[in-house]
């Protein structure tokens, strides 16, 4: 499949916004792939199904994960990080989509980190009741790599903190097709996603999902 972001973006009303510095909000650009992306995902979690892992501390995780890619994000009683293998099924990841990552790096191009390489594709799935409480991504080896993340299905309130979990941070509603790419002085900032509404989405049906691209290791 052939996707230009740039056409893309050409035929969208909307502007790529710096809502703060190193974070670039590109309203609906993902709009045109998402009947790939739909197809796609449902390969992906007939390898690597949705599972709720558990946090060091041993409490379930409302969000549910998979991941595609060289390397996937994991959590369990020895803490967070990336693997190779998917431990549910201790095979490799499915690999990430050749349309995905190029879609993940001319939109960190776009917002200016022409050398980004993703190994690592997270998936999320938020129903309805869910919510993501403040963090800051730290488990990949290099914070000079940006993270370019996707929001598809039900809408949320995107929390965009500070620097210190006690800064005060912006509610941003983000929509099917917003695409957010995040760096520099902001690639740790804070941030969460506030408790999702229930609803009805015509592709993803109830639940929200956001693919964010990574470069781990
Ligand atoms: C961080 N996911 O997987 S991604 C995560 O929507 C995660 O599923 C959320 O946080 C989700 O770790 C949010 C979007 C995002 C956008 C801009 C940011 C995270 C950001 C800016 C600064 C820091
Ligand atoms: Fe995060």
């Amino acid at each position: 499949m052939n996707y230009d972001l740039f056409d893309a973006l050409a035929y969208t009303s909307a502007q790529p916004e710096e809502i703060e510095p190193g974070v670039v909000l590109l309203r609906g650009a993902a709009s045109h792939l998402v009947s790939d992306i739909h197809q796609q995902l449902g390969a992906i979690l007939n390898i690597s199904p949705f599972r709720h892992m558990f946090t060091p501390g041993g409490r379930r995780m409302a969000v549910a994960t998979s991941s595609c890619g060289p390397y996937g994000w994991i959590s369990d009683q020895y803490g967070y990080r990336y693997h190779s293998a998917d431990p549910l099924t201790e095979q490799p990841w499915p690999a990430m989509p050749v349309s995905w990552e190029q879609f993940a790096r001319e939109s960190a191009l776009y917002a200016g980190f022409p050398d980004f390489l993703p190994d690592s594709c997270l998936i999320n799935r938020y129903q309805a009741e869910t919510q993501l409480s403040l963090h800051q991504d730290k488990d990949e080896k290099d914070f000079k790599h940006p993270i370019v993340s996707v929001s598809l299905g039900l809408s949320a309130q995107f929390l965009l903190g500070g620097m210190r979990r006690e800064d005060a941070s912006r509610k941003i509603p983000l929509m099917h097709g917003d695409v957010l790419v995040w760096g520099n002085q902001s690639r740790l900032r804070f941030h969460g996603i506030s408790r999702i509404q229930a609803g009805y989405h015509p592709v993803f049906g109830d639940c929200r999902i956001n693919l964010t691209f990574r470069r781990a290791g």
